[in-house]
Parts: structure tokens; sequence; C-alpha cells
């Protein structure tokens, strides 16, 4: 039912996404509820269509279907797809090759909906002081830091002998060259969803603007995200490069982005960039890699489920976000589930920070999104602002 009204209120969104592979278009709408999404052939045989369709992190295929057009003779048909088939070719990245005859074209629609993206995705908030669940895996005692000197000024002792740790043998003893062009880059200088997948993912009370009032980490304009505390949907005022990579261990990967927070001591239990891996609504497979704050005004790094500690591997320990200046964080990940095979640096302000060995997948599940901004915030930090810049990648 409403089939067509939902195709309308789709055409009426206001944002409209490009996605690199598959050419696909989606409203911002598609966030919420559900919404039809067209993907055109990313190749074209004489006797087959080649999709690769992608969903955002959240979305559930409800139905698809190829709509085909035989160039010669005008006649038109509909193919049904098993949402099975679409699910696994859009979660893991890979193709769907549909056969048809040599003169006809096609398109892909797939109907998605979304699986409470709030409760699915966020970690349950844990009060400061409480070490959660028990079942973590990191290192004896503490938080598993790969820091034990505590003030984080490098990491290359966190392999030697730092008692307990399993983190194995040393990396490479220097450290990598940051990036200096990026495949994946945004700036906000002319619009706040230009060189983005999807827009900002904005629900209330956060408000999502452009601004130079703080100035910028690039260029003259900034992202200002403001809340008056958190929402009761989705907590996550966050943008995303999406544009259908897949890595998995043995992958290297950087992401970037600059923030400027004026009073960072009362932003707890939040995030502010990871790359995730996210298969279906409250799967215990879905987990993050990325930068987070779980102790007031402190930044840290780590792998871990969306909602739970258990299992979490610490790539770098609590240190203080810098106050109401810009600073850019700049991570470099090695991909691997197995201790001692990965390989993760930490870069503030282009200095290296911390560098770990530790696992930092979950399990070898692909990552393949990326957010930042603020992925996740927590409700209870209250009125905030936050100023955000410059994400960026390169796989
Ligand atoms: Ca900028």
């Amino acid at each position: 039912m409403a089939r067509r009204s939902r195709k309308l209120t789709a055409l009426a969104g206001t944002v409209v996404a490009i996605l690199l592979i598959g050419a696909a278009t989606q409203s911002a709408a598609a966030e919420r509820g559900e919404t039809t999404r067209t993907f055109k052939p990313v190749k074209k045989k004489p006797r087959a269509l080649v999709f690769a369709p992608r969903t955002s992190p959240h979305a559930v295929v409800r139905k698809a279907r190829v709509r085909l057009r035989n160039r010669r003779t005008g006649v038109r048909r509909i193919r049904r797809l098993g949402v099975r088939r679409v699910t696994s070719a859009a979660t893991s990245r890979s193709v769907l090759k549909i056969r048809k005859a040599p003169k006809a074209n096609g398109r892909l629609k797939i109907e998605v909906g979304v699986e409470d993206p709030a409760d699915a995705t966020e970690p349950d908030p844990v009060e400061p002081g409480s070490d959660t669940d028990g079942t973590a895996g990191s290192g004896g005692g503490g938080d598993g830091s790969t820091d034990p000197g505590g003030d984080g000024s490098s990491d290359e002792g966190g392999t030697g002998g730092s008692g307990g740790d399993s983190s194995g043998p040393s990396p490479s003893p220097s450290p990598s060259p940051i990036p200096t062009t990026w495949r994946r880059f945004a700036s906000f200088e002319d619009r706040l969803n230009s060189g983005i997948d999807y827009g900002w993912r904005v629900d209330s009370p956060f408000e999502v603007t452009r601004t130079s009032e703080a100035g910028a980490s690039d260029g003259s304009h900034a992202v200002k995200i403001r809340t008056a505390g958190g929402s009761n949907g989705c907590s996550c005022p966050r943008m995303t490069f999406d544009d259908g990579f897949s890595l998995g261990p043995g992958s290297s990967v950087w992401i970037s982005g600059s923030w400027r927070i004026p009073n960072p001591s009362r932003l707890a239990w939040s995030r502010l960039m990871n790359l995730g891996h996210f298969v279906q609504s409250e799967s215990t497979k879905n987990y993050y890699t990325g930068l987070v704050v779980r102790s007031g005004g402190q930044m840290s790094v780590s792998t871990r489920q969306y909602n739970t500690d258990a299992g979490m591997s610490t790539l770098m320990s609590d240190r203080p976000i810098p106050v109401n200046r810009w600073f850019r964080v700049d991570l470099h990940l090695k991909l691997s589930p197995t201790d001692g095979q990965a390989l993760t640096e930490v870069y503030l302000d282009g200095e290296l920070i911390a560098r770990s060995t530790r696992r930092n997948m979950m399990h070898s599940g692909p990552l393949h999104f990326f957010n930042a901004g603020l992925p996740y915030f927590w409700p209870e930090s209250g009125d905030m602002t936050v100023y955000f810049d410059a994400p960026r990648l390169i796989t």
C-alpha cells in the first residue's frame, strides 16, 4: 500500500546522494521508515545486468525487483528478487547479476526499512566509574590500555614489557607517514552535504549548520553541531562515507577528522569518528573501530561491539581532548582480528601519540562505512556545541 506515495516521498526528499558505485538515489527520508531506492547497472553485458546495491548500515531490505525494458520490442517486465539474495549482496558489498534478453535495459529497485537504528546501533551508556560487563578481553586490570605510562606520549613501550599485555611482536619502529592525498574528503566550505554520502543524519533536538564563527580546520567554514540534550531517536548527528568500500583483515585504511569542542569535560560516552561493521539489527556481530569519548573530556581509540564492552580492544587509552581549539586526529589501521597482527597508529595534529598491535577488528567481518561528527552522543551530556571539519578517508 501507498507504494506510489512512498515513491513520491522519496523524490521529495531534500537530499539526493549519488553513490560512486551503483549510482543510487536516496532521499534523506531513507534514514527513517521505508523508502525505495533505485540502482542503475554498474555493468551491462549482452545477456545480463550487474547491480551493486548498497544500503545504509541500518537499512533492512523488504522487497526487491528489477524492471526490465526491451529496447527493440518495448516490452516491459518485472522480475522479483529474493530479499535474502539482495541483502547478502548489499551487506557483503558484492554484486548481483541479473540475466536478461540481449536488448533489454533495466533498473534495480529495492524497498528498504529501518530497524530502529537508535536501539540497534548505539552503546548502552555506562555509568562513569563502573567497569561494565566484566568480560572485557583487554589486558589485565584497568582499561587494558596500550599506554601503561598514562600520559600517552608514545606507545612504543606498550608492546614491550607491559605485564599481561599480549600485544605480540613490536610494530615497525618508524611511524607511517600521514597521507597527503585522500580518496574521500569534505570541508563544508560551500555546502553542508557536499562530498559526503547520505547527507547528515540530524534527529531532533540536534541542529547541524555550517558556520565560520569558530574558524575551521580546513578553509573557513565548519559544521556546528548543537544539541539541547540527546535525541529520543538516533542520538547521532553524523555524516557518512559509504561508497562500497569493504575492509577486511590485511586492509590498510586512514581515517581523519577535526573537531573544536568548547567544553570537552562535559562530553562523555560518545563517539567522534568510527569505521563500522553493521550486518543486521541486534546482531552481536556489529562493531566499530574508532575515536571515542568515555570518561568526560578524554578521548580514546577502541574496537568495540555497538552494545557492549564485551571483548573490547583498547588501542589508545584516555588522553585529554584539547579544549576549545581545533585539533585533528588521524587514525591509521592495518586491520586484523588477531592480537599482534594488527597495527593502529594515532596522530594528534600530525604527531604520533599512540601505537598498538592489539586487534582492531572484533572478528573478520569487514568494516564498510565511516561515520564522523558525533556518530553517537550520550544524551546525558546535555547542552553541547561541537564544531567539526575535514573528515577524510583513504583505503
Ligand atoms: Ca572547512
